[in-house]
């Protein structure tokens, strides 16, 4: 059995706000319709959870990379090497959160096209919010839904 995981409000509650914060020259506070402003992907993923085992769903979303693009990380746009030091810090409302280094969405490294979805197989998500979704991920884990916060954050310093 799984266990109840979201806090989130059901259909008829009232809409859930997503909290883009840390190293950003624009930090902002963005309704799940918001996020219909960037081009929209869709992604038709199946990935294994350890407890209910596969799982499919059809999502549509703008790329997490437009979105934090947009809210401008502050990293040097001349130093291609600079970004290699951001991390992205996804959080649920039930507390679920996973890091996501930047080099990993970036068009210059790893492409993820990682997606902040909008709806799941049709259904918006403008009242439980958003949800992540990571077409590349064997395992269910990162597909962290009901996000509240993405933190971005560019102080990581490896110590030799
Ligand atoms: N907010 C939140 N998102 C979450 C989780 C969670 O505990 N909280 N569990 C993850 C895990 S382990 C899996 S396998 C998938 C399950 O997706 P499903 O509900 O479509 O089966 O959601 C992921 N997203
Ligand atoms: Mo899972």
């Amino acid at each position: 059995m799984s266990q109840p995981r979201a806090v989130a409000p059901t259909a008829a509650g009232p809409a859930a706000e997503l909290v883009l914060t840390g190293d950003l020259d624009r930090p902002a506070r963005l309704a799940v319709p918001d996020l219909l402003a960037w081009p929209q992907r869709e992604a038709d993923v199946r990935f294994e959870c350890a407890i209910n085992g596969m799982q499919q769903h059809s999502f549509t979303g703008p790329l997490l990379y437009d979105v934090l693009a947009a809210a401008g990380p502050v990293y040097d746009p001349a130093r291609r090497k600079d970004r290699l030091r951001f991390l992205i810090a996804v959080s649920g409302l039930d507390g679920h959160h996973a890091l996501l280094s930047w080099a990993e969405i970036d068009p210059d490294f790893g492409r993820a096209p990682v997606l902040l979805a909008v709806t799941i197989d049709g259904v918006p998500l403008d009242s439980a919010g958003p949800q992540l979704v990571l077409p590349q991920d064997r395992c269910g884990g990162r597909h962290i839904s009901g996000i509240n916060t993405i933190r971005v954050d560019g102080g990581y310093t490896a110590w030799a």
